[in-house]
C-alpha cells in the first residue's frame, strides 16, 4: 500500500463498549504489516503528565466540577498535543487516538451541560482548534452499550450501566456531525471484520 509519509492525524469516538479499541489494535495490525509509520495513542491520556491528569479526571471517588473537568482535560490535551501529536505528524507518521476533543465536546459540554458551543469555543480558543482530519464515530443503541458493559470490568466514573446518560452520549455525537464531513459514521452493531473492512477503505482512500 503507497504511504505518502505525510502524516495524518486521525480519532476514534463514541461511547463506552462501542469497539473502538478492538478497531484500533487491528488497524495497529494492519500498518505494521504495511510497514506505514503510525503511532496509537489515547485521551485523556497519552503522555506521562496526561495519563497522571487521566487518573484525577476519572477518579470515581473525587467530586470535580465540570469546569474544574473541562480545564484538566484541555490541559492534558495541549501537552498530548506538543509532545506527542504534533511531533509524530511532523515525522510523517499516522497518528491514530482513541478519543480526542469531540469526546470532551459530548461528554463535558453536551451531556454535563457546559455547552457545545461553549466548549467548542474554549477549544478554539486553547488549542488552535486543532482537530483530526478525520473522525470515526461508532454509534450503537444504549440497550446495547448496557449489555456489552455487563459483562465487563466497569473502572472509571463513566462506565455506568445508565441508558438515559449513553442515549444522551449518542445524541450528542450525533448532533455533533450532523453535517460535518471529519466524521465516518459507524454502525458499531456490525461485526469486528465488517468495520475493518469500512474502515481500511476509508484510511486507503485518505492515504491515495
Ligand atoms: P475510555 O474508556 O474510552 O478510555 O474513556 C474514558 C472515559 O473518559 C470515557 N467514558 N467512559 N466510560 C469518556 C471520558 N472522556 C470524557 O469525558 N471527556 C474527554 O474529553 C475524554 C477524552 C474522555
Amino acid at each position: 500500500m503507497k504511504f505518502n509519509n505525510q502524516g495524518l492525524f486521525i480519532s476514534f469516538e463514541g461511547p463506552e463498549a462501542s469497539g473502538k479499541s478492538t478497531q484500533i489494535k487491528v488497524l495497529q495490525k494492519f500498518f505494521k504489516i504495511n510497514n506505514i509509520p503510525c503511532i496509537i495513542t489515547r485521551e485523556p491520556g497519552g503522555t506521562p503528565v496526561a495519563e497522571k491528569l487521566r487518573k484525577i479526571i476519572l477518579n470515581k471517588k473525587q467530586h470535580i466540577s465540570t469546569t474544574e473537568e473541562i480545564l484538566l482535560l484541555m490541559s492534558s490535551r495541549l501537552n498530548h498535543i506538543n509532545k506527542v501529536i504534533k511531533p509524530a505528524l511532523k515525522d510523517g507518521k499516522i497518528v491514530i487516538t482513541d478519543r480526542y476533543a469531540d469526546s470532551t465536546f459530548v461528554y463535558q459540554g453536551f451531556v454535563n451541560n457546559y455547552g457545545l458551543k461553549k466548549t467548542m469555543n474554549l477549544h478554539q480558543d486553547l488549542l488552535d482548534n486543532f482537530l483530526p482530519s478525520k473522525t470515526f464515530l461508532f454509534i450503537l443503541p444504549a440497550n446495547v452499550i448496557n449489555n456489552r458493559l455487563k459483562k465487563r470490568k466497569m473502572t472509571n466514573k463513566y462506565d455506568k450501566i445508565d441508558t438515559q446518560f449513553h442515549s444522551k452520549v449518542i445524541s450528542g455525537y450525533n448532533k455533533l456531525s450532523k453535517n460535518n464531513k471529519r466524521f465516518i459514521k459507524i454502525n458499531a452493531e456490525l461485526s469486528v471484520e465488517k468495520i475493518q473492512k469500512v474502515i481500511l477503505k476509508s484510511i486507503k482512500d485518505l492515504l491515495k
